[in-house]
């Protein structure tokens, strides 16, 4: 039986070994894409509803804990079989063991939602795994047959304790994955039972005319998925909600504190607003634009009566980063909130669940806190925020600029009318026209779609009738008060990027 009981060793121990590195991976970098949790959730997409309903009634709520567990099973079986296989016929072990990467790598790109991050992790599991498997075969394979190893042969001694550790790291790097990615499942759980509550104040109907049907051109609402992320968190926030509380405090003359149950209860109003990141440069995807539903910070500001000295709200959020937004853009009119749902859905964890703020008209960095768990009302001259510390702006207002979508940069197409297309952009002012200007011709009116609102991009586009050769387009916005965008080249630091977009394309 030595035959099989060793190599069968050392495929469980390279399981073990792969799988916890791809557990602390998926913690840290990656927390959708734990490969035990993404094979399981193809496992309960693929069964069929008998079987589903069958364990349901057998095991009622505990019908999860039976699946990780039957998982972990075929896991360790499978290991063993790879170790068997991989001492009969290297590299046939090694061989089922990147199979069974590349299935969990497929689970982790189907989930909905899913980004190639996610794959990372059981790509990390199936590597280490075969890496693992290699080097402890070879040393099963130098063992000597004796009890007293020869030299240049590996004691069984050696080789039990390597395998041994192998395993026992293994199984602690995925207590460690689990341990360490524990608020963000329960927050992940937290946020999946949540129902949204419906809007007091629904967003005005979208106009039909605000958009344009062609092929390429960013959609006027980004769907959840597609929205750009920026942030300092290399793990994200898993915050209960149950325990979620907002304090405002600082200059003002009453504090509040606000639970999520009660911030719920408020009139909940639907916004539209484009978010933009400071660090977008000219012709950049870090825009984009969603129906939020939330509460107006100005109510609450309101409520707790800044003192007039303040000319600053330092907004924290739980992970301790923080943004310094002028108190006006916050009590003004315009529509800052403190958002709960996005596009119709709860919060998605790296949006900031349970709450984040919105701003309209201010950069992310200066408005946008995710996860924000405290307002204080302070003053510009005695606090300082995360990115203003590293040399940005203290104010950030979105500049105005525009960007080609279609066709896309280096694009071949057909002589003959051509669309170009994008958006532009002037948060909390509007956009009023968008010019285009073929290599140095005149600079031709676009037709743009009707604007949702001065928070929000809005989409144009150009019929082009397009002559042979290679062409250089431009695209040059102008706002609603009739200020035009400067072709002036600047750095996104420390304020925004300005300059023209300008794209070539040949025509064939
Ligand atoms: N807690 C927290 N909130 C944050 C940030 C951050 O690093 N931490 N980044 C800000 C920046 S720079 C931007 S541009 C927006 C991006 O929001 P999004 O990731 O939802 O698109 O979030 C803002 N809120
Ligand atoms: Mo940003």
């Amino acid at each position: 039986m030595v035959s099989f009981w060793r190599p069968a060793a050392t495929g469980v121990a390279s399981i073990l070994a792969g799988v916890g590195a791809g557990e602390l991976v998926s913690s840290l970098f990656a927390q959708n894409g734990s490969p035990v949790l993404v094979v399981g959730a193809a496992v309960i997409d693929l069964v069929p509803g008998w079987l589903k309903e069958a364990v349901i009634s057998v095991f009622g709520t505990q019908d999860k804990t039976v699946l990780i567990v039957s998982l972990a099973l075929v896991l360790l079986i499978a290991g063993a079989l790879a170790g068997w296989l991989e001492s009969l016929r290297p590299p046939v072990g090694r061989i089922l063991i990147a199979l069974g990467g590349a299935l969990g790598v497929l689970a982790a790109l189907t989930r909905s939602g899913a980004s190639v991050l996610d794959a990372v992790p059981s790509a990390v599991a199936a590597i280490v795994a075969i890496l693992v498997l290699g080097a402890l075969a070879r040393m099963l394979r130098g063992t000597a047959p004796t009890r007293v190893a020869p030299s240049g042969a590996v004691s069984r001694r050696r080789f039990l304790v390597a395998t041994g550790a192998t395993a026992a790291g293994g199984a602690i790097a995925v207590a460690i994955g689990q341990v360490v990615s524990s608020g963000y499942r329960a927050a992940a759980a937290a946020r999946a039972a949540f129902h949204l509550p419906k809007a007091a104040v629904a967003a005005p109907p979208i106009p039909a005319g605000a958009s344009f049907d062609i092929a390429g051109l960013s959609p006027i609402i980004t769907p959840n998925a597609d929205f750009y992320r920026i942030d300092t968190a290399l793990q994200i926030p898993g915050i209960d909600p149950s325990t979620w509380r907002l304090r405002i405090h600082g200059l003002v003359e009453d504090e509040i504190e606000l639970s999520f149950a009660e911030l719920l209860k408020l009139p909940l109003e639907e916004s539209i607003t484009t978010l933009t990141c400071v660090s977008n440069e000219v012709g950049g995807n870090l825009i984009s634009n969603a129906t939020w539903l939330g509460y107006p910070i100005r109510h609450l500001l309101a409520r707790a009566k800044p003192k007039s000295n303040a000319d600053m709200v330092l907004s924290k959020s739980q992970d301790g980063w923080t943004a310094s937004t002028p108190i006006e853009a916050l009590t003004d009119e315009r529509n800052a909130i403190l958002a709960v749902g996005m596009n119709g859905q709860p919060l998605p964890l790296e949006h900031g669940y349970p709450v984040r703020m919105v701003v309209p008209g201010l950069y992310g960095y200066v408005s946008a806190t995710k996860w924000v768990v405290d307002l204080e009302v302070t003053r510009f001259d005695r606090a300082t925020s995360y990115w203003t510390d590293r040399g940005w702006s203290q104010r950030g207002p979105v500049k105005l600029e525009s960007r080609i979508d279609v066709p896309a940069a280096g694009r071949q197409v057909t002589a003959g009318t051509v669309a170009i297309a994008g958006v532009a952009w002037s948060q909390h002012v509007g956009v009023s026209a968008v010019h285009v200007q073929i290599d140095d011709g005149p600079w031709e009116q676009a037709d743009i779609a009707d604007a949702i609102s001065v928070d929000t991009w809005r989409q144009w586009k150009y019929a082009w009738n397009a002559e042979k050769g290679r062409h250089t387009i431009r695209v040059r916005a102008t706002d609603a008060k009739g200020r035009v965008q400067t072709s002036a080249v600047a750095d996104v630091v420390p304020n925004g990027a300005t300059g023209l977009h300008q794209i070539s394309v040949t025509v064939s």
